[in-house]
């Protein structure tokens, strides 16, 4: 990113805030917008501050990362090494006595109420709603990341499922995927990945265990990584075994799956600009609850999608979901992820990120 980048993002902002600073404090990890705003990538810059005014940028930082900041940044964003109390001085008298937006999503509250007595702050403003807003539609650079990270994710579960044998444990697969993904050029994964086999498919969030596949099991992997800070999440099912007479419930597996996908297809097919987030949603609900006379209503119990980017569930709440009176923009960037999910049995979940597009979505 450039400085005129870095600069554009700070003042819209500190627009919405309706504030003339932002002081963004990392705790042990790092504020998302932090790395909205610096693009800082690796690192961990625990501690560290960052600074945003209308007219400068400064990265208070610590001795650990000040090479590795300097390195990456350049002249882009001022920063100053936190390496005596005079230097803190500084940042505490940029602070002191004035009205400061800070990330009330993301600073625990007793870290904020050590920083605002330190500080000596005036007024603190949430900007957090600030920052959803600015986060929620994409630039090109956060486009071509995110389907990086979609594309070497595709490549590994596929490259997964060839591999998977009878006997294997649902965390050897999770940890062959993650495995791949590095080789494949990822920095790492997005999110805890989910591998299920068989009747845990019917689990959305279920932790790989050492459930061992067996032939005609439903796979379902949910599983992302991360490229220059961007995130992807994709889920595929499949039926692991190609003797369709040796498996059980054969049709019915299948079944599931092509009803997903339908439902998939269908809502990513509605999404453009200008409709509501609650619209692609009604449409997979309604293909899903009125398929094969309703045998499967209410077996889709989540929201659709969520916004995704520099976090894997990235700004507000809702998005593609009941409800939702969000309007979708061009270069908003979604998970769409229709499920069934049958206890005891099994389930099905197909999952892409879309950017949304004048012409519609496109899967990424
Ligand atoms: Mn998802």
């Amino acid at each position: 990113m450039d400085s005129k980048a870095i600069k554009d993002r700070a003042t819209r902002v500190l627009d919405a805030a309706k504030v003339d600073r932002i002081l963004l404090a990392n705790t042990n990890s790092e504020d998302p917008n932090f790395v909205y705003i610096t693009d800082l990538i690796g690192g961990l810059f625990e501690g560290n501050f960052l600074l945003i005014k209308k007219d400068s940028i400064t990265l208070f930082t610590s001795p650990l990362e000040y090479e590795l900041a300097r390195e990456q940044l350049g002249t882009r964003i001022g920063i100053v090494n936190l390496d005596s109390q005079k230097k803190v001085e500084m940042l505490v008298k940029e602070i002191k006595g004035r009205s400061v937006g800070i990330n009330g999503n993301f600073l625990p509250y007793n870290s904020y109420m050590r920083i605002r007595k330190r500080m000596k702050m005036r007024k603190v403003v949430d900007a957090s709603t600030a920052f959803e807003k600015a986060r929620e539609v994409k630039g090109i650079l956060e486009i071509s990341r995110i389907r990086k990270a979609n594309r070497i994710t595709k490549l590994a579960i596929a490259d997964v499922q060839k591999r998977l044998k009878v006997g294997m444990t649902e965390k050897e697969a999770a940890m062959m995927f993650e495995n791949r993904i590095l080789e494949l050029g990822a920095d790492g994964t997005s999110f805890d990945s989910i591998v299920c086999f068989g009747r845990n498919a019917a689990l959305p969030h279920h932790s790989p265990d050492s459930t061992k596949l067996r032939y005609g099991d439903m796979v379902l992997m949910d599983v992302g990584v991360r490229i220059s800070n961007y995130c992807s999440d994709v889920t595929r099912t499949m039926i692991f075994g190609n003797d369709k007479k040796r498996i059980r419930d054969y049709e019915r597996k299948q079944r599931i799956i092509d009803i997903v996908r339908e439902a998939q297809a269908a809502a990513i097919a509605a999404i453009k600009p200008g409709i509501l987030g609650e619209k692609p949603h009604m449409i997979a609900q309604s293909i899903i609850d009125n398929a094969d006379n309703g045998r499967y209503k209410g077996t889709f119990m989540h929201a659709l999608g969520h916004s995704i980017g520099i976090e894997v569930h990235d700004g507000s709440g809702r998005f593609l979901s009941p409800g939702s009176k969000l309007m979708l923009r061009e270069g908003m960037v979604s998970s769409v992820e229709p499920g069934i999910y049958i206890p005891g049995f099994g389930g099905a979940r197909i999952e892409d990120d879309v950017v949304v597009t004048r012409n519609g979505a496109i899967i990424l």
